[in-house]
């Protein structure tokens, strides 16, 4: 019955930021796909009887992938597939039903906030069985396998019905389809006073809140309208679509720009939020008031004791590097520590496996806890929500209280899309080279204090994560860092992050590009961006 198929192998097949994100075209060409998740399991152990978690973004491609990963699943020795009805699992909701199933681990269809389509992207990402993304040993494993691949195992078996809940067999393993909402909702129910939150909803309370077209319609559906009494029409591009309607379901002020003139607007509720393709990042908006992530993580973290969930406080938090260090300062205020990670969930893991972070969070509008092992987006919004509902405060009175009791960090991403990757890895190489040249010197009123190739080592593990991107340090706490974006599908992404902290007292509410101009100087002066690339201004700022 199980049928092994031979194949050849395919050069491009490394993982990055988040899994294996391609062209559907190139998802398309033969095995392509099943290349890939036969190297992810054979470079897992204990699949003999184990159950395997799978759902999606509902993103072109979502079902056909689901149905060839079932039977490759029974071929490979598992014992039971969990599956989202319909195909859906929000990232976060995929996490959580791994941990609660005991699941060895899951396939995470996605291609998060890049768009979909037949000519757009898709992705497949590897989840271990604490519910996160699996660490760079495994990502490897998994890389190395698909350079030698010869053969993949799967059974001839029809497809499943997708949208049947209930159990059914494929080829002796058993297969559930299962309600993707219910159970995220119930945690998420757990964590945060509903009934706080329904009170206020009750009292006049008013958000938005933009799915997007994308994953998190039937959660908000669900949590916001049916479980909080958010009035129907609450979510907005409630229903996932396979192309996303088009858009890219990426919730920044560019791609989410009618949330954010709605907020902005005369007509603004109390409250906006979006969220993106695979549910697991957030946008937060206050009427009038845009909150950056960097920000927001700092903000929760700082009011989360008036959520049940995180009554009894923090253990730490954790940030990725680029992510400014607004929460560092909430961290020594608490008392907690605080850590700096490179880009991407997966880093967050370990620290959250060993109980030495509570919340970590991103600058790209990542933001989650110990509650699974993603970022979740709706969870912040609940989040917000509860201390919104518990302190009675408007998003803009928590946003100056909060600077005003410990200073600002004003922040900023430009990224540079689709450059030639040749330039952008001169653009790097030249930057990486003149970084030991860098301190002492000035840009503008500028000093260089340090500059350095950020690295990391795992405090629960040893394992060290090398050239993590570029940092340039200058006095008084301000400071730009370069990467190149690892979750792209056609050329490179160049990503500058800038930041200038503006202690308590000083100016709080001045408009970013303006305190950023002279950070935003030295950047182009540092690494000839313009000479490098040619461009002369970002195609995205967040
Ligand atoms: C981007 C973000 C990073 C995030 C990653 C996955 O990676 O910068 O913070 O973790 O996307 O998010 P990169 O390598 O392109 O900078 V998601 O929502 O795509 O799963
Ligand atoms: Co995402």
């Amino acid at each position: 019955m199980i049928r092994t198929v031979s194949t050849q192998a395919y050069p491009d097949q490394k993982p990055g930021t988040s899994g294996l994100r391609k062209k559907v075209r190139v998802f398309q060409q033969p095995h392509y796909a099943e290349n890939f998740i036969q190297s992810v399991f054979d470079a897992i152990e204990g699949k003999t009887g184990a159950t395997l978690v799978i759902g999606g973004d509902g993103r072109f491609l979502n079902r056909e992938v689901i149905q060839v990963a079932i039977r490759m699943a029974a071929a490979n020795g598992f014992g039971r597939v969990v599956v989202g009805r319909g195909g859906i699992l929000s990232t976060p909701a995929a996490s959580n039903m791994i941990r609660i199933r005991e699941a060895l681990g899951g396939l995470v269809l996605s291609a998060s906030h890049n768009p979909g389509g037949p000519d757009e992207d898709f992705g497949i990402k590897y989840n271990i069985a604490n519910g996160g993304p699996a660490p760079e040993k495994v990502t490897e494993a998994i890389y190395a396998r698909t350079r030698d691949i010869a053969e993949y195992r799967t059974v001839d078996a029809p497809d499943i019905d997708l949208d049947a809940p209930g159990e059914v067999q494929v080829a002796g393993m058993a297969v559930e389809v299962v309600d993707p909402v219910a159970d995220y909702a119930d945690l998420m129910e757990r964590l945060f006073d509903f009934a706080a939150i329904a009170q206020a909803v009750d009292g006049g309370f008013r958000m938005a809140f933009d799915a997007m077209s994308a994953v998190t319609g039937p959660y908000a559906h669900e949590i916001l309208e049916r479980r909080l009494g958010f009035p129907a029409g609450t979510v907005r591009n409630g229903t996932p679509l396979p192309d996303f309607g088009g858009h890219h379901p990426d919730p920044n002020l560019v791609h989410a720009a009618e949330l954010y003139e709605l907020m902005m607007g005369p007509d603004a509720p109390d409250f906006g939020a979006a969220s993106d393709g695979d549910g697991d990042r957030n946008l937060v908006i206050g009427r009038g008031r845009f909150v950056t992530p960097s920000d927001s993580l700092a903000m929760l973290a700082a009011n989360a004791h008036l959520a049940p969930g995180y009554a009894s406080g923090l253990k730490g938090i954790a940030r990725s590097m680029p992510t400014s260090a607004a929460a560092d300062r909430v961290a020594a205020e608490l008392g907690i520590p605080a850590y700096e990670t490179p880009t991407g969930w997966k880093f967050f893991g370990n620290l959250l496996d060993a109980g030495m972070a509570t919340i970590c969070g991103e600058e790209s509008a990542g933001t989650g806890s110990d509650h699974v092992r993603e970022k979740d987006g709706l969870w912040a919004v609940l989040l917000w929500l509860n201390i919104l509902a518990a302190t009675g405060k408007s998003v803009d009175q928590i946003a100056r209280e909060h600077w005003a009791r410990f200073g600002r960090n004003y922040y900023a991403r430009h990224d540079y899309e689709g450059v030639e990757t040749e330039r952008a890895d001169a653009l790097m190489a030249a930057l990486r080279a003149s970084l030991p040249s860098l301190p002492g010197r000035s840009f503008g009123p500028l000093t260089v204090e340090a500059a350095d190739e950020f690295a990391y080592e795992d405090p629960t593990d040893g394992s060290v994560s090398r050239n993590q991107g570029s940092r340039v340090l200058f006095r008084g706490g301000s400071r730009v860092v370069f990467r190149l974006s690892g979750t792209g599908t056609s050329g490179a992404t160049l990503r500058v992050y800038l930041e200038r902290y503006e202690p308590a007292g000083g100016d709080l509410d001045r408009d970013t590009p303006d305190m950023l101009r002279d950070i935003t100087a030295a950047a182009e002066e540092i690494a000839g961006i313009e000479r490098h690339t040619g461009r002369t201004a970002p195609d995205v700022v967040t």
